[in-house]
């Protein structure tokens, strides 16, 4: 079937309300409504971002036959070699936020990076885009907004962390409202040629 500008609500595949308010912003902002589907995100296992989000997607639009939005991600820390990456949910469960700065305790190189891919599958286009912030980790917990490891990453240019941010101030920076922009804008633009 082909979309029509007329058709423009997206179901995002997610258990996080956090990252539902974060993207339910974006998609109002480019036009979009985005309404979220519970329960249904099945995460093969991956060292892969990318590759996790697409089949997520795929196996999403399978089952419910909607327009799907699947966004996954996940914090890459330098001095441990990327650690935790595909495995952050785990890890924030499992050690959390203490746990991840006692690792780093003493280590000079804090540089770490928040990375996102997300897939948009609006028949017949399906649509894979990532997303990158790059900052620091900070020495300690600031701010009680957003959720997992937004208390301790300042993004570069900030000297505030995400947890310390409302969602338009993180939005205007994160990897995921990259690479969620960017995915919905490939979309519009796609449909608009139509
Ligand atoms: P889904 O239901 O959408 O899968 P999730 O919380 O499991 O929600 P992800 O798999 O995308 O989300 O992210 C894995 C973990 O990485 C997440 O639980 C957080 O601990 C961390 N994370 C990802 N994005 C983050 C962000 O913007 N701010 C803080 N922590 C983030």
């Amino acid at each position: 079937m082909r979309p029509t500008l007329v058709e423009k609500t997206i179901y995002f595949v997610t258990d996080n309300v956090h990252k539902l308010r974060e993207v339910a912003l974006i998609g109002r902002q480019m036009g979009f409504d985005i309404q979220p589907l519970h329960g249904l995100k099945v995460e093969i296992q991956s060292d892969s971002i990318e590759e996790v989000s697409r089949k997520s997607a795929l196996l999403a639009y399978f089952i419910a036959g909607k327009p799907i939005l699947v966004e996954d991600a996940g914090l890459f820390i330098e001095a441990l070699n990327g650690f935790p990456g595909p495995y952050s949910s785990y890890v924030y469960k499992t050690i959390g936020i203490n746990g991840v700065l006692k690792l780093m305790k003493g280590v000079e190189d804090r540089r770490a990076c928040f990375k996102s891919a997300a897939t948009v599958i609006y028949g017949p286009y399906v649509i894979t885009e990532v997303g990158e912030v790059c900052g620091w980790l900070a020495e300690e917990p600031r701010g009680v907004q957003g959720f997992g490891f937004d208390p301790i990453f300042i993004p570069e240019g900030s000297t505030r962390t995400f947890g310390e941010m409302s969602v338009e101030e993180k939005n205007a920076l994160s990897h995921r409202a990259r690479s969620v922009s960017n995915a919905l804008g490939k979309l519009k633009s796609l449909m608009t040629q139509t």
